[in-house]
């Protein structure tokens, strides 16, 4: 992690004087990867806690062609190191991210949308198979509020405020917001947000199933952390059995979900990892999974 980085994350813990957090982070580097609209890190006492954090403040982390790719690289990065076991992304304080970029949407054509499969890289966050944590403070709306339910599970903070406000700019939800949203938070109140664009409010989102715990708006971030070496601290092969599982549920009947789950189930008997923490447990002691 380059000095810089580092620079970067406490400047913006310490003061809001946002100019320094960009000119900071213009030069943010991971592992030799430079990132313009983000800041990557490892965080966690074992440093096994992917961070993104998007910085694009004055356009409030609206999503643009070079953050999404940018995401995707340090997804990526992520992905393939061995040390992280989960992974968080978070915006700022006043915005997650305001949605795709309009000004770089605005002049584009249908041919141009369905021919180029406009977007069609987002889904990368979807298909990550460690664990993400979206640590939501501020707006999520349009792509935001995608981009937070494409991860495994969203953190709000108090001040938070979804939204899948497209049909304002007489579009419709064009990254899995009709579907997942849906899913969530039932029907009609999914039908409610995409049919007048009126966003809800951190408490809402918990009450209707979006999010699944609120912080104070401060604490948001180390809470997501705390939550992230829960995780990255189990095993890293377990763990992405468990993801796999769970998203079944999405795709599949009851009985086939059911049938999938007992064969991962099983599965787990094969690794070490299994082994290890029934044998700790009757040992009475703390497993020490290696990830085998
Ligand atoms: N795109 C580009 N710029 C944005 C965006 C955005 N989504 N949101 C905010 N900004 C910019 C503003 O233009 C402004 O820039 P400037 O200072 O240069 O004028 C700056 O951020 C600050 O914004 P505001 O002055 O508007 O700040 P406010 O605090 O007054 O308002 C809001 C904040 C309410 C969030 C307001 O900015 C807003 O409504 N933003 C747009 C929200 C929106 O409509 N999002 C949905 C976008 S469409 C989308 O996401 C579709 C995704 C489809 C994916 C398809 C995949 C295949």
């Amino acid at each position: 992690m380059a000095a810089l980085c580092r620079r970067a994350v406490v400047l913006f813990q310490t003061t809001k004087t946002l100019p320094y957090v960009l000119t900071a982070a213009r030069k943010c580097s991971t592992a030799g990867t430079q990132y313009n609209y983000l800041i990557v890190d490892k965080r966690g006492e074992n440093k096994n806690v992917g961070f993104i954090q998007l910085n694009r403040p004055k356009a409030l982390n609206a999503l643009c062609d070079g953050l999404m790719k940018e995401m995707n690289q340090a997804l990526d990065a992520f992905e393939n190191d061995a040390q992280v076991g989960a992974i968080i992304i978070t915006g700022n304080e006043k915005s997650f991210a305001a949605g795709a970029d309009i000004k770089e949407m605005q002049n584009r054509t249908f041919q141009e949308c369905y021919g180029g499969n406009f977007l069609s890289h987002w889904n990368r966050v979807s298909t990550v198979r460690k664990p993400i944590i979206a640590a939501v403070n501020g707006f999520a709306l349009g792509g935001g509020c995608e981009l937070a339910m494409m991860c495994d599970i969203i953190y709000a903070g108090e001040k938070a405020q979804f939204g899948q406000p497209e049909i304002l700019l007489g579009t419709v939800p064009g990254a899995g917001g009709t579907q997942r949203l849906t899913r969530a938070v039932g029907k009609s109140l999914a039908m409610e947000m995409v049919l007048t664009g009126d966003r809800i409010s951190a408490k809402e989102a918990k009450e209707s199933g979006l999010v699944s715990k609120i912080f104070p708006v401060e604490q948001l971030v180390e809470e997501a952390l705390r939550c992230g070496e829960k995780i990255a601290n189990n095993s890293k092969l377990v763990c992405a059995m468990a993801k796999e599982a769970v998203n079944a549920a999405f795709e599949l009947t009851l009985t086939e979900g059911s049938r999938f789950e007992k064969r991962i189930f099983h599965a787990t008997f094969a690794t070490d990892d299994r082994k290890e923490g029934m044998t700790a447990f009757v040992e009475k002691r703390k497993a020490n999974f290696k990830d085998n």
